[in-house]
């Protein structure tokens, strides 16, 4: 049975709430899914098909029919798009990675985007125009954007989305960027671009923390400095894991290689015992109790999917694992940690 609450009725006057669709959600396959995106959502930003290895495999062939499938159901139902995204060093096609000359690359980058942002024109309303392109240390990641173009094309990447889509927000979008050390660092990178006179609306952070050690703290400092910049703050992969973390630290690196699957890094197959049913809630609780706090500094707060099922968490950072991080199951249903939402709005 369907319950009564909506998320995005309960917090429509605090931000957006959305959700990020896979392929087969896109196409309407996923019809349980589809009824809880149109029930409590009202964003949503593609989870792959809009990067660059699904829409521009080759230099001079784009591939739309995925996702104008996504813009034409956001359309359709009123729910705000999120293009996701437009120059990131992962899911690049092979002849971008290739290219071994500064002319060739910005050509790539001049086509790509204002092929993209131009397509969607006047229909996404905000764009990811860079991802991820800070390392853990705050420099800037050696990608082949950085190598063979310097660190102007960030600049100049926000600059072309402006200009073939102007009506369109535009974000920066990384992950751990509420810590110390990346935290100044997207904020220097704010006001460069800021400085060159170039349109930034908003920052991406992406959200993908685990349960119990969710860096309260450090999210509520970064949403005071990002939002003094002028910029408004978005949440925008949110999960949580709930299963034990193979690395020293309790951050997810969304860059680590996959590690091997054991039982003790897969304790719950089937099913989420009550307690940590709990620690999920707490920590949701916790959260939105704080983007409540900020809401007029927040504009949107997105799921990295509609369910658990689906999330890239079942297979990162080990393969074939069974993980809870989202506020619906996998039938579909609400979870403690949906209610725990709902009430944070209610205190
Ligand atoms: O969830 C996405 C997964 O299905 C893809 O295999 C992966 C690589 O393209 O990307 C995942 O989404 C990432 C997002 O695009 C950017 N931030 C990190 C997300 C999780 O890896």
């Amino acid at each position: 049975m369907a319950q009564k609450e909506s998320l995005k009725e309960v917090f429509k006057n605090d931000f957006l709430i959305g959700t990020a669709l896979n392929s087969f959600q896109i196409q309407q396959k996923d019809t349980a899914a589809n009824r809880l995106v149109l029930q409590h959502f009202n964003a949503i930003t593609p989870e792959n098909s809009m990067k660059a290895t699904h829409l521009h495999p080759q230099w001079d062939k784009y591939n739309f029919t995925l996702s104008d499938q996504l813009v034409a159901y956001g359309r359709q139902h009123n729910i705000k798009i999120n293009g996701h995204t437009l120059i990131w060093h992962s899911q690049l096609p092979a002849y971008v990675k290739n290219l071994n000359n500064a002319d060739s690359l910005k050509q790539y980058m001049k086509d790509h985007i204002s092929t993209l942002a131009g397509h969607y024109k006047g229909k996404v309303f905000s764009w990811d125009v860079v991802n991820e392109a800070l390392e853990g240390d705050g420099s800037l990641r050696k990608s082949i954007f950085l190598k063979l173009l310097g660190d102007d094309y960030i600049i100049d990447a926000f600059r072309l989305t402006q200009q073939a889509a102007p009506d369109a927000e535009l974000y920066y979008n990384d992950y751990n960027i509420e810590g110390l050390t990346k935290r100044r660092a997207a904020i220097a990178l704010i006001k460069k671009i800021q400085a060159a006179g170039v349109r930034i609306d908003g920052i991406g952070v992406q959200g993908h923390w685990a349960a119990v050690h969710v860096p309260l703290a450090d999210i509520e400092q970064s949403i005071q400095e990002f939002s003094a910049l002028g910029i408004k703050v978005m949440f925008t992969e949110l999960d949580l894991t709930v299963l034990p973390s193979p690395y020293k630290r309790d951050v997810v690196d969304v860059s680590q290689r996959t590690l091997p699957n054991t039982p003790a890094t897969n304790p719950w197959p089937n099913g989420l015992p009550d307690f940590k049913q709990a620690e999920l809630s707490k920590s949701y609780e916790d959260l939105f109790k704080l983007f409540l706090k900020y809401k007029d500094k927040i504009g949107r707060i997105t799921f990295w999917g509609v369910h658990d099922g689906q999330s890239w968490l079942n297979n990162f950072p080990i393969a074939g694992r069974t993980n809870y991080p989202l506020l619906f199951d996998r039938s579909y249903q609400p979870k403690p940690a949906f209610y725990a939402v709902i009430a944070t709005h209610h205190r």
